[in-house]
């Protein structure tokens, strides 16, 4: 099926505009996170952590080619692909601190962040559960044929659960406009992942006939040129994709991991590859200035830091609303 021509969003046609666009969001995350982790060290944080530092061009990038009407769900491991989607920063930080203001009431927390307005369809923990979120909303996007598109973001560690090959299968079968966006950092929890997979996830597209491009995912550049002609595939076609980025994962796998298992030298080829790293250079190419970068690093922690100031100063929820939203009307309970 032929979709008619989307009205492409924002999205800015200067080469160097994109790039300046991508690399101020992998810059809010980027900054977002060194908190949470601070805030987490502090004893300020209820609940589990897991940082996506080293991640954060995927999300930055495949989010300058979606539109507001297009979806995303998460894994365990969403703060990026949270912000990325457009959440506000202050009900991030304060959800993510149990505040009454946090963008789920300060009920969900880092593991369950979600702004449905925004067509964040949600962080999980259980690996693997945001492909049928995401298949999901791809049929009803697509029975609404408006040419949006369902995102999501997933680990490679997900490639060993059923749940996926099923998704992957009905997406291919209903032509379902779903990106399928694997972050391969190489670990799940503290294994190895050569150690679970006894498949390529090239091998797996190619089984289940679904377009498959890999990229450098510390690369905004690399991602970028991939996104964007899969993104626009979709769109015109109506077909799901399969975008692999192979990426870094910096910290353990939750904050307090003590990473006993990672080879000696992980950590100088991580630096080396830093995203942040990367995409400056990326920049300095395209011919932005050092001071750009510099004005634009100045205003993400300043809007960072008044983000977090408010959050911190918002109430916890009130006692009372312990379920709210718990039942819907009628399901009250038991009796
Ligand atoms: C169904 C299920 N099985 C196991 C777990 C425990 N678990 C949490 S994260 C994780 C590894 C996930 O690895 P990956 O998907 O590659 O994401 P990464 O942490 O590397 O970003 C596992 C096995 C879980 N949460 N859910
Ligand atoms: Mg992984």
């Amino acid at each position: 099926m032929k979709r008619a021509e989307m009205s492409t969003e924002a999205v800015p046609s200067n080469p160097s505009d994109i790039l300046k666009s991508i690399y101020r969001r992998a810059m809010v995350i980027r900054e977002a996170e060194k908190t949470l982790q601070q805030l987490f060290v502090d004893g300020k944080v209820p609940g589990f952590l897991h940082l996506s530092i080293g991640q954060e061009a995927v999300a930055a990038t495949v989010s300058e080619f979606l539109a507001p009407g297009d979806t995303v769900s998460s894994n365990h491991r969403g703060h990026g692909h949270t912000l990325a989607k457009g959440v506000s920063l202050t009900g991030f930080f304060a959800e993510i601190l149990g505040r009454a203001t946090g963008i789920c009431g300060g009920r969900g927390g880092s593991m369950h962040v979600a702004d449905l307005r925004l067509g964040m369809l949600g962080a999980n923990g259980i690996v693997g559960a945001g492909l049928p979120i995401t298949t999901g909303s791809a049929l009803a996007l697509k029975a609404r044929g408006r040419n949006e598109i369902a995102v999501v973001y997933f680990g490679d560690g997900a490639l060993a659960e059923g749940l996926v090959h099923e998704c992957l299968n009905i997406a291919r079968l209903w032509s379902l406009p779903v990106l399928f966006c694997c972050e391969n950092n190489g670990w799940s929890e503290f294994s190895p992942t050569e150690r679970q997979l006894s498949v390529k996830l090239k091998d797996l597209a190619g089984a289940f006939g679904i377009a498959y491009a890999e990229a450098d995912g510390n690369d905004i550049l690399a991602i970028l040129e991939v996104a964007r002609d899969a993104i626009s595939h979709m769109r015109a076609e109506c077909v799901p994709h399969i975008l692999e980025c192979r990426t870094t994962r910096v910290r353990g796998h939750y904050e307090g991991d003590k990473q006993d298992y990672r080879p000696s030298g992980e950590a100088d080829e991580m630096s080396a590859r830093d995203p942040i790293v990367i995409a400056r250079r990326r920049l300095a190419e395209s011919g932005v200035t050092a001071d750009w970068v510099k004005t634009t690093d100045a205003e993400v922690k300043a809007a960072n830091a008044s983000a977090l100031e408010a959050a911190l100063s918002a109430p916890l929820p009130d006692a009372a609303t312990l379920l709210a939203d718990v039942y819907t009307a009628g399901e009250t309970g038991h009796g």
